[in-house]
C-alpha cells in the first residue's frame, strides 16, 4: 500500500481519508476541520466519537479533535469554544509522499463574525499522519491593523477502554484551575491522574510530555506553544445531560487538550502564531 488521501463523504459531510504506506489511518471532516479518527499503524482507534454525535451541522461534532478558536470555553463574549468548530474549512494543500500524509485546511473570520467581534484572523490547520504518530498544528495569522488576542484549544477526545482504569502521567505538581470548583487554583497531589469523578481542569504552563496508559497500550501526548493542558471528563451526571452522548459515554473517553486558555495569545498586526499537539502511540 502507498500513502494516499481520498476525498469521501462521511455521514453527509465532505471528508478526507488519510492512509500511510505502513497502514496508519485518519479521517478529517471539513466541517469543524475536525479529525474524527486516528488508527496508528498496527494499532487500534485512539479517538473517541460519541455514537450519538450529530453530523447535520446544527451543532459541533461530539468527539475527535474539535478546534476551539478564537475562544476557549466561555472565556469571552463569543459562542462557547469559538467559531472554528462550527465552520466549513477549506482544503488548501495535500501531500502524500512515501512515508507520511499531510493536509492543510484553512479558515478566516466571516463578515458576520467580524461584525460581532471585529478582530480579523486567518487560521490554518495542518494534520500530519505517519506510522505511530499524529501531529496537529494550528497556525493563526493576524491580517488586521490592531493586535489580536485569542484563546484556543485542540480539544482532543481520547478513547479509553474504561476511564477509571486509565492513568495520565506527567501533570504531577502542576497548578491547575478547577472549573468544577468555580476556577479555584489547586495543585496535584499523587503521581498519576486517575479519573473517578468529574474532571475539568486547566493545567497551566505544562512543558513536558504526558503519558496516557490505557490497559496494555499507551499514548505519548506533547504540546508545543500551547501553554496549558486541559483535562476533561464530564462523569455520570453531566454526561447524562449531554443529548449527544450515550449514558455510559464518559467511561470511554478522556479529553486531554493542548490549550492556550489561562492567558490569551497575543498576535501583533502582520504576525502569526502556531501551536502543535503531537500524539505518539507506544
Ligand atoms: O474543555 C473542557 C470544556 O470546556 C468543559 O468545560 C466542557 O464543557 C467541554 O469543554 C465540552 O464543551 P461542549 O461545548 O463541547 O459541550
Amino acid at each position: 500500500m502507498s500513502s494516499a488521501i481520498e476525498s469521501i463523504d462521511h455521514r453527509g459531510l465532505p471528508a478526507l481519508r488519510l492512509v500511510t504506506r505502513e497502514g496508519a489511518r485518519a479521517l478529517v471532516t471539513l466541517f469543524g476541520g475536525q479529525v474524527l479518527s486516528w488508527v496508528p499503524a498496527g494499532g487500534r482507534e485512539w479517538l473517541y466519537v460519541s455514537e450519538k454525535a450529530c453530523f447535520d451541522r446544527s451543532q459541533a461534532i461530539r468527539g475527535g479533535i474539535p478546534v476551539c478558536f478564537p475562544q476557549f470555553a466561555a472565556l469571552g463574549p463569543l459562542p462557547k469554544h469559538g467559531y472554528a468548530r462550527m465552520r466549513e474549512w477549506r482544503l488548501d494543500e495535500q501531500r502524500a509522499p512515501r512515508d507520511f500524509t499531510q493536509v492543510t485546511l484553512s479558515l478566516e473570520a466571516s463578515p458576520e463574525e467580524l461584525q460581532r467581534w471585529p478582530h480579523p484572523w486567518r487560521a490554518e490547520l495542518t494534520v500530519s499522519l505517519a506510522g505511530n504518530r499524529l501531529d496537529l498544528e494550528l497556525e493563526v495569522a493576524n491580517p488586521g491593523a490592531a493586535a489580536l488576542e485569542f484563546t484556543a484549544a485542540l480539544h482532543t477526545y481520547l478513547r479509553v477502554d474504561e476511564v477509571e482504569e486509565a492513568r495520565l502521567e506527567g501533570l504531577y505538581g502542576h497548578e491547575y484551575l478547577d472549573a468544577t470548583r468555580g476556577g479555584e487554583v489547586r495543585r496535584d497531589s499523587g503521581d498519576v491522574l486517575r479519573v473517578e469523578d468529574e474532571v475539568d481542569r486547566i493545567y497551566r504552563d505544562v512543558t513536558g510530555a504526558l503519558l496516557l496508559r490505557d490497559g496494555e497500550r499507551a499514548l505519548g501526548i506533547h504540546g508545543e506553544n500551547f501553554a496549558d493542558v486541559v483535562v476533561w471528563n464530564p462523569w455520570e451526571e453531566k454526561c447524562a445531560a449531554l443529548a449527544d452522548m450515550p449514558r455510559d459515554g464518559f467511561r470511554h473517553m478522556l479529553c486531554v487538550e493542548a490549550a492556550a486558555a489561562a492567558r490569551p495569545v497575543r498576535v501583533e498586526p502582520g504576525e502569526d502564531w502556531w501551536g502543535r499537539q503531537t500524539l505518539v502511540a507506544l
